[in-house]
């Protein structure tokens, strides 16, 4: 369903005028209120009355999350707190988080492109959603909520973790809809298995995933487990939290962004030159309508695509491709550029591996070493457990015939198609950490 039509199907002429309109104002608005904004259009020599239009966009400076840093709690904001009426945080992975706010107008306009999203995936005022984001500094969770309140569906604000209850609820409020990382959702399965529930008998007919980088192989995975569609749902919280971008589940074809409140860019992340559409860069957004924390053309880090063709659902605006990953996750391996999510897409061309696995990462002298650790479907599991237990001659696991097959087509397929050797460790069913929020699939040795 498309829950605002003037905005998601403009025409793109007049959206370009909007935008430009909007973006004069936001620049206006950081000028006279942001004194990091006001020294850094003066060191651009960026006179703010000249920004009209979309135009003057590339001639901007970038804001990064560095920025944010340094003027950490609260320096970015354009608005006064006593105006702020939420605060949210992302965890950095050193030092200090990175802080964000709202004022009552951002919560309603955050409130409103989650509640599209959450349309745009097919809900209404008769489904039963279930947030299994975490509720709490991180933006997940209340963003999820606020958008399918919006909606008048029912909520169930479980929160993250809770694996036995989230099944529980499942089965007894009959949820239909549930916003969780796509992590988490293969987690859950997993414990469904243990507790022979029949989970293609449960209600539920959407999955809304995101908050970390996932796969289209990954998604069929999660769409044949549960027998549920998987859309692709993406966002970060110094833009707004989730509902920048959500895929429609009519197409699948590309997350669509609400570019009326988020205008992005593709650039090339080493040189910061703006790409043509359809190249693939680093997605950079300025808002255009946000008051406590309006940014200036922001690298997300996020590597994607655009493209402004007209989606088979009817709406206009921008697409960007599932993000393959952040330019700060690539791995560099001998030179070979190298994203977990590639590596997802290779392991899960196997019907014998499961999409639980870890990459790690080391140096042995001026050598950098991958190693794809997966684990191995039951059923092989299985076979290889009997066969060592009644075979003298085969000692260990990785030993066993069918393994060592497995291990050279998967060393195979990692090199045709992304063009690097790498070591492949066997892991047994159920034995690589789940994650109940963001999964964390990378072990880089090089740097301890
Ligand atoms: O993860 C917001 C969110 C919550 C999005 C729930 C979707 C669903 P942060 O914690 O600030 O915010 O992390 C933002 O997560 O820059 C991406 O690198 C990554 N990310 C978010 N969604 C996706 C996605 C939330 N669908 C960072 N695919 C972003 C790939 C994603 N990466």
């Amino acid at each position: 369903m498309i829950r605002d039509r003037e905005h998601e199907c403009m025409g793109r002429g007049e959206l370009a005028q909007l935008q430009g309109e909007r973006l004069a104002q936001q620049v206006q608005k950081v000028h006279e209120r942001v004194p990091f904004y006001r020294n850094l259009l003066q060191e651009s020599g960026i006179d703010p009355d000249k920004i009209k239009g979309l135009a003057d966009l590339p001639s901007l400076p970038f804001t990064k999350k560095t920025n944010l840093r340094d003027e950490y709690p609260f320096g970015l904001f354009a608005a006064p707190l006593k105006e702020v009426v939420r605060i949210h945080a992302s965890s950095g992975t050193t030092g200090k988080p990175t802080t964000v706010g709202y004022t009552q107008n951002d919560i309603d306009m955050w409130a409103e492109v989650m509640a599209r999203s959450l349309a745009g995936v097919g809900t209404t005022d008769d489904d039963i959603v279930q947030v299994a984001y975490g509720y709490g500094l991180f933006t997940g969770g209340l963003g999820a909520h606020y958008g399918a309140e919006r909606l008048g569906a029912s909520v169930i604000p479980i929160s993250g973790s809770n694996t036995q209850r989230q099944l529980m609820l499942f089965e007894d409020f009959g949820t239909t809809v549930m916003c969780c990382t796509p992590s988490f959702m293969l987690y859950l399965w997993d414990v469904a298995q243990q507790l022979d529930l029949d989970v293609k008998k449960l209600p539920l007919r959407v999955g809304v995933f995101g908050a970390e980088p996932w796969s289209e192989a990954m998604r069929r995975d999660i769409e044949a487990k549960w027998d549920i569609k998987a859309c692709d749902i993406y966002g970060l919280s110094e833009i707004i939290g989730p509902g920048v971008s959500c895929e429609c589940v009519e197409a699948q074809s590309g997350l669509h962004i609400n570019d009326d409140h988020f205008l992005p860019e593709i650039i090339n992340p080493d040189t910061a030159e703006q790409l043509p559409e359809g190249e693939m860069g680093e997605l950079v957004i300025t808002t255009l309508t946000k008051e406590a924390l309006p940014l200036i053309r922001y690298r997300t880090g996020d590597i994607t695509r655009l493209t402004t063709d007209r989606c088979a659902c009817g709406r206009t605006n921008s697409r960007m491709a599932r993000v393959s990953g952040r330019s700060d996750d690539m791995l560099i391996i001998r030179g070979v550029n190298v994203f977990p999510s590639q590596v997802e897409s290779v392991l899960l061309m196997s019907p014998h591996v499961e999409p639980h696995y870890k990459l790690i990462v080391d140096r042995k002298g001026a050598m950098d070493n991958l190693e794809v650790q997966v684990e191995i479907s039951q059923d092989l599991y299985k076979e290889v457990s009997d066969a060592i237990l009644s075979l003298d001659d085969v000692t260990t696991f990785t030993e066993h015939e069918t393994l060592v097959r497995l291990c050279s087509q998967i060393q195979k397929n990692v090199k045709d198609i992304i063009g690097i050797n790498v070591r492949v460790g066997f892991k047994e069913p159920g034995s690589i950490e789940r994650s109940e929020g963001k999964a964390q699939r990378v072990v880089d040795l090089r740097q301890q």
